[in-house]
Formats: structure tokens, C-alpha cells, sequence
């Protein structure tokens, strides 16, 4: 059974999504260890919650971030995972990190990249008048938010919709979205091939798969 480290930073709802599928049987995976880089984090309880490792390193312990990158990523070694899950982490990782980690690192983040890399993005999607807000998971590489996507979720915007109110409906895709991405890969359908995201052995689209909300 593949094993997983989930990187967080904050309320780990995207984690428990996981814990449940991986829980339910749903997810043939384990989830051998949850990594905050913040001690306050909600979803560090979630994991003590359903019996997964739940560890700390906090960056503000470290003089700068190549060192608390090293560190990370031995942490992350001694859990021998087959894949890490970024989930709501919040701390840009260094090209040495993202290195170590190449094919076998993946983010989801709440845009419809390549609109909107970086934070603050429902802000910015409603700013612009666009139609759609969404969610796209990523191979994570030294480009922030750039790594070849994998699959993407488009959740309409209405008149009515502030920040809030679509960060919470695109987070109700996500976790169906991230799942779905975590199965292709422990079930060996998913590879990263020359920056290129490879699934049941053809290369995805630029923005990735997209997945219709209702089928999901
Ligand atoms: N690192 C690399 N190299 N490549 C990616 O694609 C990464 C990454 C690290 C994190 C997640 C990403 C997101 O989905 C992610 C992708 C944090 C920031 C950020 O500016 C930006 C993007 C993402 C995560 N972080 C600030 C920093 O200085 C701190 C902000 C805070 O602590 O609140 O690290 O959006
Ligand atoms: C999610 O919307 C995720 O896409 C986003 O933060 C939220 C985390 O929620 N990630 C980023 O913005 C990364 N910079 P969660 O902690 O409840 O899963």
C-alpha cells in the first residue's frame, strides 16, 4: 500500500478528506504522517484524531529557509513515503526541497492556474469579473504554483459571491478533486515525464484534466 506524508499549515479540511477515503477503503493508501510547519494547526488534531502521526516543525525555529527546507525533508524521509500532499501549506519551498521530491510532490491550489499562481486568488478571480472560480491540483516544482497541473474543478461565480463565500465553494470541490488525484497516482495511472503530466500513459492538457462537479 502506498504510504503518504500530507504537508499542512492550517485547518486540514482537505486532510480529513483524505483520512476518510483513506479510512473508508475508498483510497488504497496510508497516511503515515501529517507535518505542520505551524504548532497551532487545526489539522494536526485531525490526524491524532484517526491515528496518524501528527508531527511539528516549526519555521520559526531556523535561522532561514534552506535550512528549514533540510530539515523538512529529512523529516520527510524518515516517514519513506511514495508521495507528498501538499494541503493548505503555506511556505514556499526551495528549489533543493521541490528537488528532492520531483514526480512525487503534488499542491492543490484555488484557482484555475495558470490565472492566479500565488495567494489571495478568489480576491483576485472576483476583481477581475471572471466567470468561474475553480481548483487545480499540481505536480509541485521549482516554478511556484507553475508545475504541470493534473486536473482541475470550475465552481461559477454569481453577483452575490464575495471572497468567502466562493473560497468556501471551491473548497467543497476540492475535496472531491484531491482524492480523485491522489487515487491516479498510488494506483500508478499518474507520472511526471520532461515537466509533463502523464495519465494512463498520455500527456494531459496544459491546464490538466478538468472534472465535471457533478460526476465528482
Ligand atoms: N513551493 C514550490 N517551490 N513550488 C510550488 O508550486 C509550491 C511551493 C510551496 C507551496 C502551495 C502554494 C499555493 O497553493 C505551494 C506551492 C504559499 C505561498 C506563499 O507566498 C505561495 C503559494 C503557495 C503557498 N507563502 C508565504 C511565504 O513567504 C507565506 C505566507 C503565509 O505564511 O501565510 O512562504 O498557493
Ligand atoms: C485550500 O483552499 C487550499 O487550496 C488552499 O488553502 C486551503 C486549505 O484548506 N491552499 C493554499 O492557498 C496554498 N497556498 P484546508 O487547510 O482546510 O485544507
Amino acid at each position: 500500500m502506498s504510504r503518504i506524508v500530507v504537508l499542512i499549515s492550517g485547518g486540514g479540511s482537505n486532510l480529513q478528506s483524505l483520512l476518510d477515503q483513506c479510512q473508508s477503503g475508498t483510497l488504497n493508501a496510508e497516511i503515515v504522517a501529517v507535518i505542520s510547519n505551524r504548532p497551532d494547526a487545526f489539522g494536526l488534531s485531525r490526524a491524532r484524531q484517526a491515528g496518524v502521526k501528527a508531527l511539528t516543525l516549526d519555521h520559526k525555529g531556523f535561522a532561514n529557509r534552506a535550512d528549514f527546507d533540510r530539515s523538512l525533508a529529512d523529516l520527510i524521509d524518515d516517514q519513506r513515503p511514495d508521495l507528498v500532499v501538499l494541503a493548505g501549506f503555506m511556505r514556499i519551498l526551495t528549489d533543493d526541497f521541490v528537488n528532492r521530491f520531483l514526480g512525487r510532490m503534488i499542491n492543490i491550489h484555488p484557482s484555475l492556474l495558470p490565472r492566479y499562481p500565488g495567494l489571495n486568488t478568489h480576491q483576485r478571480a472576483l476583481d477581475a469579473g471572471d466567470p468561474a472560480g475553480g481548483a487545480t491540483v499540481h505536480f509541485v516544482t521549482t516554478q511556484l504554483d507553475g508545475g504541470p497541473a493534473i486536473a482541475q474543478v470550475e465552481v461559477p461565480i454569481d453577483a452575490a459571491d464575495d471572497a468567502v463565500s466562493l473560497a468556501k465553494k471551491v473548497l467543497t470541490q476540492e475535496h472531491k478533486l484531491y482524492p480523485v488525484v491522489v487515487d491516479w497516482f498510488v494506483s500508478g495511472r499518474l507520472q511526471l515525464d520532461r515537466n509533463q503530466a502523464v495519465f494512463d500513459g498520455t500527456p494531459l492538457p496544459k491546464s490538466g484534466r478538468l472534472l465535471d462537479t457533478a460526476t465528482l
